[in-house]
């Protein structure tokens, strides 16, 4: 058990409020994983404080330099991968391989900002006029709020934090208070690679108090959110009001499309990975399973067969398949969308019951869940669950399944399994989300590319490879004439 502190101005601080929160294992909760500050705004305001001052001094760093601490900090990330990855299983209840790749994401994320800063591109175009030259550079913006989930509690928090900070701008964290041990870690390791005091700051708390008073902080120009929709309204209406940027990265209710010809054993190892891998705790986690009418009894029964044999229990034990809740409530979600599910008319295919054999009764497990025959007008085909429950539904041919796919108010991430080429390539073109699969299950976002969804699930930025700099960053446009004369654009031509 550790006592954390805030991390403000370079040093670890109590908390002004003086109140406390604690952190347990979702698979135990006997075992106390941490003891954390309760944070206020007067915390916050001291973050905010700290920020500003650090950040004009921190712009200025030549971004190849800035690179350097990223670099360091990847270092220091390789060396602490297994105990870092431990510590995650603990607080969040994911299995071992899935913190380790939580974890990998966060390193990479590291290694792609090292890398960024020696090739922070503007471009460079032709002006109307002679001997002139226009191009255009990025800047920071400021001090940045970022406000992290649990459900990848370093992966989330790096794709934030490092293309923030190497723009130029500073930030202050508050990450989920289900996962804050992770996040404090991580900004620990920046600590240690060398980032200057006050450029990365952690205030723990609830979103009730500190993503509230960030939001209303005249002095934080820009708000980086991943949670749910609702949440993602609220913050998206205050700072449409305020005009602070803003980018939000919401709920899912992916699909996965398995047309009749598709190889059937490949399109069972997608699904189940999809829905039950992170317990069914991922935006990007397939919640809806939508079968060709031919081979819909077979997969039904192949898909019963798989799901059962998924072992439950401590994600520390390497032979776990699938984890608990993070919590409580979040058992009693999956819980309450059951008896939503059932009395909608779906048929229960397994699970649906808290799972508490021997040393499980002292966890938020849940068994997988699986209902048939469902209809993409039910709520368990509409709203975003969270949890290891997948609807299935039936689509008479590929035109429906493309339609049902579509037929959300989300659209993150999207599957086809299909070998018709022609097929395929229609699926990618029609599918209302921001990531498409083909032939590979919903979730598997790699760090260097765009990660985002149409609709519902976020307001059009995209996290990830460079397009994640786009958020950080203001674009500056110069034109420079060097004729020693008035040329007027649209006005002089350049042979008068
Ligand atoms: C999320 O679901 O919140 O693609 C993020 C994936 C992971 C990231 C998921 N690399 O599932």
């Amino acid at each position: 058990m550790k006592e954390y502190k805030n991390f403000i101005n370079g040093k670890f601080v109590d908390s002004k409020s003086g109140r406390t929160f604690e952190n347990r294992n979702p698979a135990n909760w006997d075992e106390l994983i941490g003891i954390f500050p309760k944070s206020n705004a007067e915390d916050l305001n001291m973050a905010v404080e700290a920020a500003k001052k650090a950040y004009t001094k921190w712009r200025s760093v030549p971004l190849p330099k800035k690179a350097e601490i990223m670099r360091r900090a990847a270092e220091i990330m390789i060396a602490r991968k297994e105990e870092a990855a431990r510590l995650m299983t603990r607080e969040m209840g994911k299995i071992i391989k899935e913190t380790r790749g939580d974890y990998q994401e966060g390193i990479d994320t590291a290694l792609f900002a090292a890398g960024q800063g020696r090739r922070y591109f503007g471009y460079t175009v032709p002006s109307e006029l002679p001997n002139k030259i226009c191009f255009t550079r990025r800047d920071p913006l400021g001090v940045w709020g970022l406000i992290t989930p649990w459900n990848f509690p370093v992966a989330i928090p790096s794709w934030k934090i490092f293309p923030c900070i190497l723009s130029g701008n500073t930030a202050i964290i508050k990450p989920a208070t289900d996962t804050p041990a992770s996040a404090g870690e991580l900004v620990q390791v920046l600590h240690e690679a060398g980032l200057p005091e006050g450029v990365l700051n952690i205030v723990y708390g609830g979103g009730g108090e500190i993503g509230e008073a960030m939001l209303s902080h005249p002095d934080i120009v820009g708000i980086s959110f991943t949670g749910s929709s609702d949440i993602g309204r609220r913050i998206g209406e205050v700072c449409g009001k305020t005009l602070k940027r803003c980018s939000l990265e919401l709920g899912g209710k992916n699909g996965q499309v398995v047309l009749a010809d598709a190889n059937l054993e490949l399109a069972l190892d997608g699904v189940v990975w999809g829905a039950f891998g992170t317990t069914g705790q991922r935006c990007t986690a397939t919640s809806r399973l939508i079968l060709e009418e031919p081979i819909y009894d077979k997969f039904i029964e192949m898909l019963k067969a798989r799901v059962e044999k998924l072992k439950l229990g401590n994600g520390l034990d390497e032979t776990v398949d699938v984890g608990p809740l993070v919590n409580k409530a979040q058992r009693d979600t999956v819980a309450m969308y059951v008896e939503i599910g059932k009395k909608e008319g779906a048929k229960l295919l397994t699970g649906g019951e808290p799972y508490t054999e021997g040393e499980c009764a002292k966890g938020w497990f849940y068994k997988p869940t699986v209902f048939i025959d469902v209809l993409p007008t039910m709520r368990i085909a509409q709203e975003e669950i969270f949890g290891p429950v997948l609807s299935v539904i039936k689509a008479k041919d590929f035109e429906e399944a493309i339609k049902i796919l579509n037929g959300t108010t989300y659209g993150l991430s999207s599957s086809i399994y299909t070998n018709d080429l022609n097929k395929a390539q229609k699926a990618i073109e029609l599918a209302e989300t921001g990531i498409v699969y083909i032939n590979a299950p919903t979730i598997g976002a790699e760090c260097h590319l765009p990660f985002g969804g149409m609709k519902n699930t976020g307001n059009g930025h995209r996290e990830g490879g460079w397009t994640a700099y786009e958020i950080f960053t203001e674009v500056k446009t110069v034109y420079i004439d060097y004729s020693g004369t008035l040329q007027r654009a649209q006005i002089d031509t350049w042979n008068e």
